[in-house]
């Protein structure tokens, strides 16, 4: 069986996307996989009972726990390397990685992020749309490499931008398609594998 581990570090919807898809299709069967854990930065995030709900294992590692970011990151890959991960998928996870990090999973990190890259990489992608007069928004899947938000791209997904559109506004917008390009391209990478 091959393990995927999503982290997480908010509402965890687009895990919760991933985990329903992993279910409807049956990916255990079809791909040979499964959501073996969904690990946060964050011990409040509200993603965590959604995936414990479903049975799945979760683990915490704070941030704020650790003296460095190249500390944070040796224990959450201890963490997440005990499930042995085929795929590590970052859904809302808002912790930038250090190179280490992402070398010691190269060709097997993914993010969605929640703007049409290569534009607006980084933070307060859809107020950053609206300001630039922007007539379409959207979702990028990528790998993750060193370089932040500038991996190879595997899904992208287009929303307009409508009149009276504010950040709040047209982040509903784009998650909805969040929620349908990122478990397919997760689908189509892992029957890219068998
Ligand atoms: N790490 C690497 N090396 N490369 C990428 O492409 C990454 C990454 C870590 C996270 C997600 C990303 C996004 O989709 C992601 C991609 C957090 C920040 C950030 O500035 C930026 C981009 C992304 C995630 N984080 C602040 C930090 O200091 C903290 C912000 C907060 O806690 O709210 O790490 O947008
Ligand atoms: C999503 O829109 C995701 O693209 C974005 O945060 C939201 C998380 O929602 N990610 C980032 O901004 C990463 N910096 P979710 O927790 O409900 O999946």
């Amino acid at each position: 069986m091959k393990n995927i581990v999503i982290l997480i570090s908010g509402g965890g919807s687009n895990m919760a996307a991933i985990v329903n898809a992993a279910h409807r299709e049956q990916w255990a069967t079809r791909y040979q996989a499964r959501v073996a854990a969904v690990i946060s930065n964050q011990a409040a995030a509200g993603g965590l009972a959604v995936a414990q709900s479903h049975g799945i294992a979760t683990d915490t590692v704070d941030h704020k726990a650790y003296a460095s970011r190249e500390a944070f990151d040796a224990a959450l890959r201890d963490r997440i390397d005990h499930y042995a991960p085929s795929l590590v998928v970052l859904a809302g996870f808002m912790r930038i990685l250090t190179p280490a990090f992402v070398q010691h999973y190269a060709g097997r990190l993914l993010n969605i992020h929640p703007s049409l890259l290569p534009a607006f990489p980084g933070l307060h992608t859809h107020q950053r749309a609206i300001d630039a007069g922007c007539q379409f928004a959207g979702a990028t899947v990528h790998q993750v490499t060193a370089e932040l938000d500038h991996g190879p791209i595997l899904a992208q997904a287009v929303v307009p931008v409508l009149a009276g559109d504010t950040a709040d506004t047209l982040a509903a917008r784009v998650l909805t398609q969040e929620h349908l390009i990122y478990p397919r391209a997760i689908a189509a990478l892992l029957s890219e594998k068998l």
